[in-house]
């Protein structure tokens, strides 16, 4: 399986084709050896092919048809992931502007919401939605408190899939499928709870997940880095394989850069959505009677990790493991399922009824 299928500069596009110092606009040499191995007699006959020209083909039409990325935020109640979401969106990826001192008050989260902003950055256009949840951990029972939100995943693949085996499909499948799932661990400086390991398990199957440790003001950076690591050890012992999952790694480079992030997961944390005066400079950050936290500052909290992880390094990665890695399991099992239960794959597919059981 393929997972990380990224197009490097200049390397596999045309596996057998050296030929790119060739000038362009000489001729093609036409006395290709009737005893040449096969795979070289392309070479000879093209001469210098011009591939690399796909690389601004490429680009022009993301700039122009944009692309989109969603998120999602999950975890217990009062963990800070609303104010997350509105950290995401009021930080450096796309300013509000906001007064000083300014509060925006969030009410409880009772459903599932999704926040969208369009941001266009140097002619591209990013479609960013984020989708928060409602917190668990309130009731006396909380079995199944996964199952809102598995559910919601699985219909974000189910309707990509529903689009995709139409006959005529369109051009560009609205795609709403969760590309990571940011799951918040409360910030006990224990160990993992059950409930968190659970849920993590589940998701992990379906989503990237990327843990975070919530509100990590409340530790001080010791307490952090202890609880980071066992929280490492214990997804380990688990076998949860979270975001970035070890055994995706296309390469020496993936490994050595996505270890570097292993070390470094899950994220402590800060979100705040009120903006301080800082050395005359505006920043996004919490009071405490220690001073200003400011979210953006690495020296402060690791959420300047998690947007560059999320939006700017990964973005493409976490897109490909999407469509590559979870849909596709699910999509077999789909497939497989409607070939198992009608005589025709399409007519399985298009049962609501069985749609609606099998989430
Ligand atoms: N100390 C601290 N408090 C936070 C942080 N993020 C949010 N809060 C506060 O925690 C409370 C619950 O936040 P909210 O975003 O509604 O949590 P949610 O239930 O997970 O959506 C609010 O009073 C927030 O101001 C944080 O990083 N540190
Ligand atoms: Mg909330």
């Amino acid at each position: 399986m393929h997972g990380r299928e990224k197009t490097k500069e200049g390397s596999s596009l045309v596996p057998g084709c050296t030929s790119m110092e060739e000038k362009p606009g000489q001729p093609a040499p036409e006395e290709t050896p009737s005893n040449a191995p096969p795979g070289t007699v392309g070479r000879e006959l093209f001469g210098y092919v011009g591939i690399e020209a796909v690389l601004d083909q490429m680009r022009i039409k993301t700039m122009k048809t944009g692309f989109e990325f969603n998120i999602m935020v999950v975890g217990q109640s009062g963990l800070g992931k609303s104010t997350m979401v509105n950290t995401l969106f009021k930080s450096k990826v796309s300013r509000k502007p906001t007064g000083p001192g300014y509060e925006e008050r969030i009410p409880q989260t009772m459903q599932l919401q999704s926040v969208t902003h369009v941001i266009v950055e140097k002619g591209v256009k990013m479609k960013l939605t984020v989708t928060d949840t409602p917190g668990f951990g309130d009731q006396i029972n909380n079995e199944n408190c996964w199952d809102p939100i598995v559910k919601y995943i699985k219909e974000q693949y189910e309707k990509y899939l529903r689009e995709e085996i139409l006959i005529s499909r369109k051009r560009k499948i609205p795609d709403t499928r969760v590309h990571s799932c940011v799951y918040f661990v409360p910030p006990t400086g224990h160990w993992l709870r059950p409930l968190d390991l659970e849920f993590m398990r589940r998701l992990s199957k379906i989503v990237n997940v990327v843990p975070v440790i919530a509100k990590a003001d409340t530790l001080t950076l010791e307490e952090r880095a202890e609880f980071k690591q066992r929280i490492q050890e214990d997804l380990k012992a688990h076998g949860i394989n979270v975001y970035p999952q070890e055994d995706l790694d296309d390469d020496s480079d993936d490994r050595l850069l996505n270890k570097k992030i292993r070390d470094k997961i899950p994220f402590a944390v800060v979100g705040a959505d009120t903006e301080h005066q800082v050395n005359g400079k505006r920043v996004l950050g919490r009071r405490t009677k220690w001073g200003i936290i400011e979210v953006e500052n690495p020296a402060h909290c690791e959420f300047p990790l998690l947007r560059d992880l999320l939006i700017r390094s990964h973005l493409q990665d976490l897109k490909d493991v999407t469509h590559n890695v979870h849909y596709e399991s699910y999509r077999v099992q789909r497939l497989n399922e409607s070939n198992q239960l009608a005589p025709s794959p399409a007519a399985g597919l298009l049962g609501k009824h069985e749609m609606e059981s099998n989430l």
